[in-house]
């Protein structure tokens, strides 16, 4: 099969055509290389190093005898869209080429605008060329687990039945999404199930939850390796935790630190992937996976590399700092994921020896940590600088608004929800 994967200089869209390549499948890539330019912006790098991309279609020339044929280019350009996609003619489109920091979305106004014009755009594209050059070719489109939220119900995969007033359906699960990033992926997937329903175009909006991890079986030399981010904006709270106990400092889950989340090491996300393309949905079908394996809290996630770490001479603490997001820091979480473990998924790597390996690799990459340590600590507020009243009119368990007379906002550094 001809897979377009946009995003294919990403995170995981560098070790899934690896993958689909080593599979036998014939490999597109398409990227504006803008995240290596945006952890640029905010001072930081990749832990690994990471070759430029003339380096990698070679590296991936030499080391597994394969092609990956590339376009450069941006998906809000609607003639590079629609020229590519002409061109190639693929018979399935992985699209990962989006802003995919939610941190990064709120940084101001306009980060916001940008992730989600971006992101909207990038995909009423896709979706316009799919339309217009190769109808009958699979979306996979990289949706995230952060779009359900965290409601105090179990969360189906993407549809529910529901009763009200005496008459049911079968309908899409609310949405609560916890950052401007996470709320481009929900209308994202409105856009999706739209062109579904009025073209009959096919697509799986993947669910995704946090990856975790830096190898899969294909990534056998350095220059193969994929990208791993631990800045406060770019890297997610696991990678962050291990460049922490790496570089000396302590550990960071905020606030309570019962912030739930679904995970999946990436060799796994790249079978679910593989697994989706493999067993596409008809003409017309809009389905949806919840693609991870196990939930943790971000507590468990500490001492679980606080552990790891010990094996390895270092013995980081863990820190508390207030939670700069305006998020449940305790909630029930109990998401289903049937859908892929219905065609054949599997488990395959438990989170302890992903981050075991994880340590072997950042150990040698120690000093592009320390050379980037300041960008580790958060700074992005998800809050107003005064918002107590607000919170507190909001959510029932937040403190109570200060009295009149109380000073207008919490001394720097208090907790506010
Ligand atoms: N967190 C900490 N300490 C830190 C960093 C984060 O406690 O130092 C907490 C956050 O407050 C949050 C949780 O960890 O409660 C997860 O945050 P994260 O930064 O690991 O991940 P998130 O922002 O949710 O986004 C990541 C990816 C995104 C993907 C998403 C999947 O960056 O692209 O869509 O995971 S999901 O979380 O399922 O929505």
């Amino acid at each position: 099969m001809k897979v377009l994967i946009t995003g294919v200089d990403g995170y995981s869209g560098w070790p899934l055509a690896l993958h689909l390549l080593a599979r036998g499948h014939e490999v597109v890539g398409l990227d504006n290389f803008v995240t290596r330019r945006r952890v640029r912006e905010v001072g930081s790098w990749s832990a690994t190093p990471i070759p430029s991309f003339p380096r990698r279609q070679v590296a991936v020339r030499e080391v597994l005898g394969k092609e990956l044929v590339f376009h450069r280019g941006s998906l809000t350009d609607w003639e590079f869209v629609r020229n590519v996609l002409s061109t190639e003619r693929p018979d399935a489109v992985v699209h990962l080429a989006e802003q995919r920091s939610a941190p990064y979305s709120m940084i101001d106004v306009h980060h916001a605008v940008t992730t989600q014009v971006e992101n909207l755009t990038g995909t009423l594209h896709l979706l316009y060329g799919l339309r217009e050059c190769c109808p009958g070719a699979h979306l996979v489109k990289m949706g995230t687990m952060g779009e359900y939220g965290t409601p105090n119900t179990d969360i189906p995969e993407g549809f529910f039945d529901v009763e009200f007033r005496g008459r049911k359906d079968h309908l899409p699960f609310p949405r609560q999404a916890g950052s401007w990033y996470h709320w481009s992926k929900v209308f994202d997937s409105g856009d999706v199930m739209f062109a579904t329903r009025i073209w009959g175009l096919r697509a799986t909006d993947v669910m995704q939850g946090v990856i975790y991890g830096v190898r899969t079986p294909e990534i056998t030399d350095d220059r193969l390796l994929t990208r791993f981010d631990f800045d406060e904006t770019w890297g997610t709270a696991l990678n962050r935790f291990i460049a922490q106990a790496v570089l000396g400092l302590p550990l960071t889950p905020y606030g309570k630190g019962e912030q739930k989340r679904g995970f999946i090491a990436l060799e796994d996300s790249m079978q679910s992937l593989t697994i989706a393309l493999e067993h596409p949905p008809s003409p017309g079908e809009y389905r949806v996976f919840n693609q991870f394996d196990a939930a943790y809290s971000v507590n468990e996630l500490a001492e679980l590399t606080a552990r790891v770490a010990r094996e390895f001479g270092l013995n980081p603490t863990i820190d508390h700092p207030p939670d700069p997001r305006v998020e449940a820091e305790q909630h029930y979480y109990h998401p289903l994921h049937d859908h892929l473990l219905a065609l054949g998924y599997h488990r395959t790597r438990e989170l302890e020896e992903v981050v075991r390996e994880i340590f072997h690799d950042l150990l040698r990459f120690r000093r592009r940590l320390q050379a980037r340590r300041h960008v580790v600590l958060p700074t992005v507020q998800w809050r107003m600088p005064d918002s107590r009243p607000l919170l507190a009119a909001r959510h029932p368990t937040a403190p109570a608004p200060p009295s009149e007379n109380a000073p207008e906002s919490p001394p720097a550094g208090s907790p506010t929800a």
